[in-house]
């Protein structure tokens, strides 16, 4: 599969482009029991992180890193398919390279994820473009969490605040209004997004989780810096127990 000439032009102007149904129900069946699988695990070679939830107080799953530096490879090629590598090619110009990959668990009582751009999150010491290949693995609605993306393409191809801040304190619907969208994503949809582009998503609301996979690439000509940065990481943001969940006013990206 290859994305058509007006995908990846869409993509160049607006910094992003869904792709309805790029993984078939199958894949997305296998998908989902897997990351059940990872959530439910105790040790294993994966980074976890666990927050109190600002609305019932209770220590929540939100995201899992480091899930294919030497575990799950099986899976690691399912979602790295050869159609996946083909579209990142295209969009990068030359061979993706991964960089990082995490699950976003998004369950019910979540936080927000305030407006940023991606690169903002320390990404500038690696290098300066990266495409995030998003993974819809269960239906984001508005009550559990959809994602909101800018769609007028009206954003600095660098960054446009200081790092580690968010583009705005608010949550969606962002303003202006009319240069940003909900991205209502079904399971199996992808959303290929550079680095640049603001984006964010509402605290869950809803009682349903809003899981999505995020695998994030850099261009071959721009090495394999995925080591180093999650021996970075490890020092400055390391995982976390459910029992030593952090506070809203601690946890960082
Ligand atoms: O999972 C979300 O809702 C936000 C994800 C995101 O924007 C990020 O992690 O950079």
């Amino acid at each position: 599969m290859r994305l058509s000439e007006s995908q990846v032009s869409e993509f160049q102007q607006n910094g992003f482009v869904v792709v309805k149904g790029f993984f078939g129900a199958g894949d997305m069946t296998l998908i989902s029991d897997w990351l059940d699988g990872l959530a439910a695990k105790d040790g294993g070679g994966e980074s976890k992180f666990f927050e109190t939830s600002e609305t019932t107080g209770e220590s929540i799953l939100v995201r899992i890193e480091d899930i294919f530096g030497g575990n799950n490879a099986d899976f690691a090629e399912r979602v790295i398919s050869s159609d996946a590598r083909t579209c990142l090619d295209q969009l990068l110009g030359e061979a993706p390279v991964l960089f990082k990959e995490k699950i976003n668990f998004k369950l019910p009582g979540c936080r927000a994820d305030k407006l940023h751009q991606d690169q903002a999150a320390g990404w500038n010491r690696y290098t300066d473009f990266f495409i995030t290949m998003a993974i819809a693995v269960d239906e984001n609605r508005l009550d559990n969490a959809a994602l909101s993306f800018m769609t007028s393409g009206n954003y600095e191809r660098s960054l446009m605040c200081p790092e580690w801040e968010p583009l705005s304190e608010n949550d969606p619907p962002y303003e202006p209004n009319d240069e940003y969208a909900l991205l209502e994503a079904d399971p199996g949809d992808v959303i290929f997004f550079d680095c640049y582009v603001p984006h964010g998503s509402p605290p869950n609301t809803g009682n349903r989780s809003r899981r999505n996979i995020f695998l994030t690439f850099n261009r071959a000509s721009d090495g394999d810096m995925r080591a180093q940065y999650y021996a970075d990481k490890a020092k400055s943001y390391p995982a976390n127990a459910a029992a030593e969940a952090r506070t809203p006013d601690t946890f960082l990206v």
